[in-house]
């Protein structure tokens, strides 16, 4: 019999995961365990509902699975409640939203430019910015949140909900603030943690828990699980409206989704088992370090970072000295020689999300990878020697020129010697380091 033409791919894939260096900040690799728990049975069957009331037979053991999954959660981030079955980060934001808010209501989150997420109201083209009224806060010229006015705001719109999270976002996030905000209005706060859970469960992030009301996170960031999300509702959500846990269920389903992927839900209950050890911690800690490393050898090799610096685990390097509009270039010829990060808006960015002048890099993969500060500063070095390489491919001014631009500079970059030689290099690192190492 012939092999599947899929087969192959996925080996494809798995190759190039294991010889490239991932620093996309929002992607990691789970543990074999984890693993293999998604490609079990469970993906087979309909479930409908919550634990003890389905809408199908047959669901005995996936009860037992569900509330193994939210007891762990609960244990591990101390909540009274939590829903596992969001799919994703971006439904279980807007079931949030629809658990908390009338449509028309008005939402503030931080702006996409500043480091926030699409889904906390970014206007027009979202679910969030046209459903709700958005109003967005910024971030001061030192790229933190400018809370001064972000309190204006509010006291100005009165938010029916303030979320706090973001995608972008190298600090780290000031709840106890937000929630003197949130109070001053009479606003619901949500924290977006779906970036930094990983770091709340080793310590190396302040928790929400007792600031935010809702909290949501994905669970296949820092937390190292599958692709899904959690949603959480606190005792100060539950002390303001003791029904909000079941609205919560309501706006999951019936509102937005039909039945769960239960072996997502395994897996992230098998993930909360593996978030609870102590290994885990020095995961968190370790993900920080390298972010530190990373930081110092990327400002070496002469690079800005959004902020000058991290005390998470993402940077965003800041392209504008060498001209603006410069992110995708650089991120096709890092990749190109073996490194693979995302090319990022920059605050008060020149050109657009398409076109961004900046590049996001994080150490959570790598981290899990077992790589060390070591690794860090040799790949900071690399990441100097391509802008170096690329840095006078200015994008064209002219909207018109840029896709024959990029079409020859793809053509440029694929043929480079020097993007080989690193390449060859990068391969030689990253052959010492499995997919997964506790
Ligand atoms: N797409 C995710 C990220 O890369 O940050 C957020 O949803």
């Amino acid at each position: 019999m012939t092999q599947d033409p899929v087969s192959d791919l996925i080996t494809r894939e798995q190759t190039r995961q294991r010889e490239k260096i991932g620093l996309i900040p929002s992607e990691n690799n789970t543990s074999p365990e984890v693993s293999s728990v998604l490609s079990s049975c469970l993906s087979n069957k309909y479930s409908e509902g919550y634990p003890g009331r389905r809408y199908y037979e047959g669901n005995q053991i996936i009860d037992e699975i569900e509330v193994l999954a939210q007891d762990r959660i609960k244990k591990l981030f101390g909540v009274p409640y939590v829903n596992v079955q969001p799919y994703s980060g971006s439904p279980a934001n807007l079931a949030i939203y629809m658990a908390l808010m009338q449509p028309g209501d008005i939402l503030m989150g931080l702006k996409l430019v500043a480091g926030g997420h699409l889904t906390h109201g970014h206007p027009k083209v979202t679910a969030s910015g046209s459903f709700y009224q958005s109003v967005q806060y910024g971030v001061g010229e030192d790229a933190k949140v400018d809370f001064e006015a972000l309190q204006v705001l509010a006291k100005k719109h009165r938010p029916k909900v303030i979320v706090v999270g973001n995608t972008a976002y190298p600090f780290l996030m000031e709840f106890d603030k937000f929630r003197k905000i949130a109070d001053a209005v009479g606003a619901w706060l949500v924290a977006d943690i779906s970036h930094v859970t990983g770091l709340v469960i080793s310590g190396d992030h302040p928790s929400p828990v007792s600031d935010a009301d809702v909290i949501m996170s994905t669970t296949h960031k820092t937390f190292r699980g599958p692709r899904g999300a959690m949603i959480m509702v606190t005792n100060r959500g539950l002390e303001r409206d003791a029904d909000l846990g079941k609205k919560i269920d309501s706006a999951i389903i019936p509102g937005l989704q039909g039945g769960p992927h239960n072996a997502t839900t395994a897996a992230i209950a098998m993930a909360a088992a593996e978030a609870s050890r102590p290994e885990f911690k020095k995961y968190g800690h370790q993900i920080r370090k390298n972010a530190n490393a990373l930081t110092q050898a990327l400002q070496v090799a002469g690079l800005k970072l959004v902020g000058d610096g991290t005390q998470t685990h993402l940077m965003v390097i800041d392209l504008t000295p060498f001209g603006p509009g410069l992110g995708l270039q650089v991120a096709y010829a890092l990749d190109v020689a073996g490194i693979y990060a995302n090319r990022n808006t920059v605050p008060n960015e020149p050109f657009s999300p398409f076109y961004p002048s900046g590049l996001r890099v994080g150490t959570p993969l790598v981290t899990t990878r077992g790589m060390k500060e070591a690794e860090m500063e040799q790949i900071g070095v690399w990441i100097g020697r391509v802008v170096e390489l690329v840095r006078d491919k200015q994008l064209p001014k002219v909207t018109q020129a840029r896709q024959q631009f990029v079409k020859e500079f793809r053509a440029w970059a694929d043929e480079h010697r020097q993007l080989q030689k690193i390449k060859q290099e990068v391969k030689a690192l990253t052959s010492g380091f499995p997919l997964f190492r506790w």
